[in-house]
């Protein structure tokens, strides 16, 4: 267990700004993750064990496909949902990550671009944590510019035959399906989704190991080796590329708040260290101007992120969000977490190095999630291609 105990970040009154219920969404959820993930997430860390025990009780809380509605979801605002994240990542950017893909980029893809069967059949398993699912674009050639993938299908009979390899596949080898994205033949090289169960001949799915980084959650590659599935699990409205930058969107607003999470674990654990510890005349560290720029610095930062996320979730509850606003989100709040794992890190001194706290656990999850979702970089280019016109890509 970590020595101190979290008391939360709101220097400007940010709370009045949300309603009851999101507060009441972030409350329980802090509380859960409090009881339930903290005392174990060290030594899963260690062990580099996703803690598959807690599946069911995030069901449970309405956490799987939060923000839909209907097949035993919960039906949370998009607000609601993010401040389910925050929290969540305040606990492990692992555990995020798997309600993430869950939520963002399986149930979302099936809600937005499935048959009614496959709603039916998929949505209220995922809800109730029955079923597992993965995201498969990435591909061992293809991470930031997954338009070139290899995956192909080809329409044979009545069926579908998936070739290709995915590659860095959060879940992978622990989903019951999967949502393959592959260039259809039939529909002239277009990038379309498709469902694959994963018991389906041909299908593997290896673990990389050896990660420093989100050892709380399970990375996988994916293989596809002439895995034949029925015709009728081609998500029928996907179409194109855009169709997984939609899922895009979802998952990548949702670590916009989670990692203010992360970082308001980090500056907690400084803030709350820097009063306890004693160098020079008999004075806490706190009282020395250098470890007080870094703690406004943190304060500061976070506080701009809460704004900026709560902003993009009104503007995505009243469907006005562009994807280049959740690019800004992501793209600051990650670089702004990381930033303050880094400053808190160092306000710990040695300590900071150890997992008797949480920070350096979470600058090693941040390096993940600065590169995954687009990278930071790419998001810059979004940004840079929105306001100037010019595709810099
Ligand atoms: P481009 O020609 O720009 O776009 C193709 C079509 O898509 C439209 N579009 C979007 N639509 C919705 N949302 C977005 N975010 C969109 N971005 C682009 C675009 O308007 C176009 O539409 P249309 O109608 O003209 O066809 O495509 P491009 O090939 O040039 O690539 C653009 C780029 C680089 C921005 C994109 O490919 C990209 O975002 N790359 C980053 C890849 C990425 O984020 N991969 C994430 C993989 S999943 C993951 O990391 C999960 S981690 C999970 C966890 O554990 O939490
Ligand atoms: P690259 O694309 O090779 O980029 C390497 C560097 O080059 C980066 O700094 C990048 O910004 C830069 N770069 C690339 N192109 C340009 C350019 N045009 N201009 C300037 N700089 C550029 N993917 C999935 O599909 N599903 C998942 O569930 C999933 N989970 C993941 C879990 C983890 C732990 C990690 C680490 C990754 C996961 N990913 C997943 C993959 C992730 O989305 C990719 O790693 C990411 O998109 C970047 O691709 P890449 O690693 O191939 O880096």
């Amino acid at each position: 267990m970590p020595p101190f105990k979290f008391k939360g970040v709101d220097f400007i009154e940010f709370d009045p700004l949300l309603s009851d219920d999101e507060r009441l969404v972030r409350d329980n959820t802090r509380k859960f993750i409090e009881e339930n993930l903290v005392p174990i997430i060290e030594e899963c860390n260690r062990q580099g064990r996703f803690p598959r025990e807690l599946v069911k009780p995030m069901a449970d809380l309405g956490f799987f496909g939060a923000s839909l509605h209907g097949y035993g979801c919960a039906g949370m605002s998009n607000v609601e949902y993010g401040l389910v994240m925050q929290e969540l990542e305040r606990g492990d950017s692992g555990v995020r990550s798997f309600v993430s893909v869950q939520s963002a980029l399986v149930m979302y893809p099936i809600y937005a671009f499935g048959s009614d069967e496959q709603k039916q059949q998929w949505l209220p398993k995922l809800a109730a944590g029955e079923k597992i699912g993965c995201f498969g674009l990435t591909e061992p050639g293809f991470g930031s510019n997954p338009g070139g993938m290899r995956t192909r299908a080809l329409k044979d009979g009545n069926d579908y035959v998936l070739n290709g390899e995915k590659m860095w596949i959060t879940s992978g080898s622990i989903a019951d399906i999967a949502v393959v994205w592959a260039k259809s033949e039939e529909h002239g090289g277009k990038v379309r989704g498709f469902l694959v169960e994963t018991k389906r001949p041909g299908f593997s799915a290896q673990d990389v190991h050896g990660k420093w980084s989100l050892r709380a959650s399970v990375t996988s590659g994916l293989s596809l080796q002439d895995v034949r599935i029925p015709a009728c699990n081609l998500l029928p409205k996907s179409d194109g590329l855009k169709s997984p930058l939609m899922c895009l969107n979802q998952a990548r607003y949702g670590i916009a708040w989670g990692a203010i999470g992360a970082a308001m674990s980090c500056y907690d654990t400084a803030l709350q260290y820097s009063l306890l510890r004693k160098q020079f005349r008999d004075q806490p560290i706190a009282s020395h101007q250098l470890v007080q720029e870094k703690l406004a610095w943190m304060v500061t930062e976070i506080t701009k992120a809460q704004l900026l996320a709560l902003q993009v979730g009104k503007l995505k509850d009243s469907e006005k969000v562009q994807h280049q606003h959740i690019s800004m989100a992501k793209r600051n709040n990650v670089w702004m977490a990381l930033e303050c794992a880094r400053l808190a890190r160092d306000v710990l001194g040695a300590n900071g190095i150890a997992d008797d706290y949480p920070i350096m656990r979470h600058m090693m999850n941040l390096e993940s999630v600065k590169t995954y979702e687009g990278t930071h970089d790419i998001h810059t280019l979004i940004i840079g291609a929105n306001v100037t016109g010019i595709d810099a890509f």
